[in-house]
């Protein structure tokens, strides 16, 4: 075999041909997968790789949300998979629901954002806390990707606190008068609704549809992001806003109910996080046995061996919480702080490859040739929301202690 650079293959190079797409799988995790789970993921990798990879670089460089993306990813089943099929859902498990994840986050963490937001953080409380017939209105739509929504709980004063938000609703006969701000809403300036949560007379966190043309509602869009640029992310401002009481959310009153949400979502990050680290782990593996330095192969030289054998340790140790996460899921075992370690866990596991694929490539990976500071800028986000990695710790250590640092 000749190398481009006219090198023969020696005895440094094993194995140079990596298919970029075939991402690498240790622990032949694959194996656990049924014949629907790798059906799945086969769909979502080649739609990835079709409609996302081509663009992606650029949007992000541009700071442009490829909206057309919705389509598609509605097309695909990305919009509330493990939700049932009667409102128009997958239908499938959480296994799946994780899997579909890793394959849109290899692809770009904003893609994998646009689907957590519309299945986890809307289409759930939907379907755990409305009505039936908010369910049949939206959840259909929701997943044919006719509407689009997004999630308003953070606010500029309240963001890992939320019981603080100080967002209310005041009784006005047949509707709520809705009052206050939510800040960093991903999918906020192009979404037709949002469900918004907000305390009552009585300081009662409920959640209500707030509907795009209700009077008084805007969504400023945010800009200067250096992370996750392809994703738009703005603001939720409610002057007056009249929301008929049917568009309350009747089974859901405190603060549990945006949790169960952010549950469900978080649950999704763990295995999409998967996704950004082993798009960086291909990419570094294969520029090390590309890139010839001192005559051989950078491949070849213990220092580099010793970041891709971490990388893909920790890569292996990230997909087995995940599955173990999706097994106990599955069986509605799976506890709130279990998801927040694995969160937590594969997430920081991402960002540390993002960084140490970066050195491997040298100068290269910092440009857009290779995807690594994409991913590593967008982690930057992953990493804060949804919980940040200190609130996740502090949720581990209350578990285990038994003690509440958050009061
Ligand atoms: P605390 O008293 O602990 O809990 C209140 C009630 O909620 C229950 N609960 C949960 N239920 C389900 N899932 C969870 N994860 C839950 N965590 C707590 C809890 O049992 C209690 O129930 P009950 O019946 O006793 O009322 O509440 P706290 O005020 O002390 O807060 C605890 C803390 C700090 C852990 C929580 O506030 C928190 O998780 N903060 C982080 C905030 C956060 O993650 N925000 C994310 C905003 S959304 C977002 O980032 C979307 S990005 C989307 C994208 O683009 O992908
Ligand atoms: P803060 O809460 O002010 O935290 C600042 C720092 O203080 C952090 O390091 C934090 O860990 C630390 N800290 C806070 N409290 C403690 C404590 N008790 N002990 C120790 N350290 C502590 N929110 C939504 O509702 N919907 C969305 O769709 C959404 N999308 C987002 C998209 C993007 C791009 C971003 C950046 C954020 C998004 N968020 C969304 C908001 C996100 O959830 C919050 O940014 C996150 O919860 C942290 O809140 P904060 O930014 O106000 O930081």
């Amino acid at each position: 075999m000749h190398l481009e650079n006219g090198l023969k293959e020696t005895k440094f190079i094993r194995k140079a041909q990596i298919d970029p797409f075939q991402p690498h799988d240790y622990y032949n995790v694959d194996d656990l997968l049924s014949d629907d789970h790798k059906m799945a993921r086969d769909a979502v990798r080649d739609w990835v790789k079709q409609e996302v990879s081509p663009i992606i670089e650029d949007a992000s460089e541009k700071g442009e949300c490829p909206i057309h993306l919705f389509k598609g990813l509605a097309e695909i089943g990305a919009f509330g998979p493990s939700l049932p099929a009667e409102y128009g859902c997958g239908g499938m498990d959480e296994i799946a629901y994780g899997i579909i994840m890793q394959e849109l986050e290899r692809g770009d963490s904003g893609v994998r954002s646009m689907a957590s937001v519309q299945g986890s953080l809307v289409m759930y409380p939907i379907y755990r806390f409305g009505s039936e017939e908010q369910k049949k209105k939206w959840l259909p739509k929701m997943a044919s990707g006719e509407v689009i929504g997004c999630f308003g709980l953070t606010e500029p004063d309240h963001g890992s606190n939320p019981s603080g938000m100080i967002t209310n609703i005041k009784d006005d006969g047949d509707a709520y008068i809705l009052n206050g701000a939510k800040m960093w809403i991903t999918n906020s300036p192009v979404a037709d609704m949002a469900v918004v949560w907000a305390k009552d007379e009585e300081g009662v966190i409920r959640g209500l549809i707030v509907e795009r043309g209700m009077k008084g509602f805007t969504t400023p869009t945010i800009h200067g992001k250096w992370s996750l640029r392809a994703s738009i992310t703005g603001e939720l401002v409610f002057e007056d806003v009249r929301v008929p009481k049917s568009n309350v959310l009747p089974n859901v009153h405190g603060l549990k109910g945006p949790l169960s949400c952010l549950s469900k979502a978080r649950y999704g990050i763990a295995w999409g996080a998967i996704g950004a680290a082993v798009d960086c782990y291909d990419s570094a593996l294969r520029y090390s046995q590309e890139r010839i330095q001192f005559g051989k192969p950078i491949g070849g030289f213990q220092l580099t061996q010793k970041k891709l054998a971490e990388m893909i340790t920790e890569i292996t140790k990230a997909q087995l919480l995940a599955w173990r996460l999706g097994t106990l899921a599955n069986e509605g075992k799976a506890t709130p702080a279990q998801i927040s370690m694995a969160k937590r866990n594969n997430v920081h596991m991402a960002l540390e490859i993002a960084r140490e694929a970066r050195q491997i490539h040298g100068g290269m990976g910092i440009t857009n040739e290779y995807p690594i500071m994409r991913h590593m800028m967008n982690l930057e986000t992953v990493l804060t929301y949804e919980g940040t990695h200190d609130i996740h710790l502090l949720i581990t250590g209350m578990d285990v202690t038994g003690f509440n640092a958050f009061k």
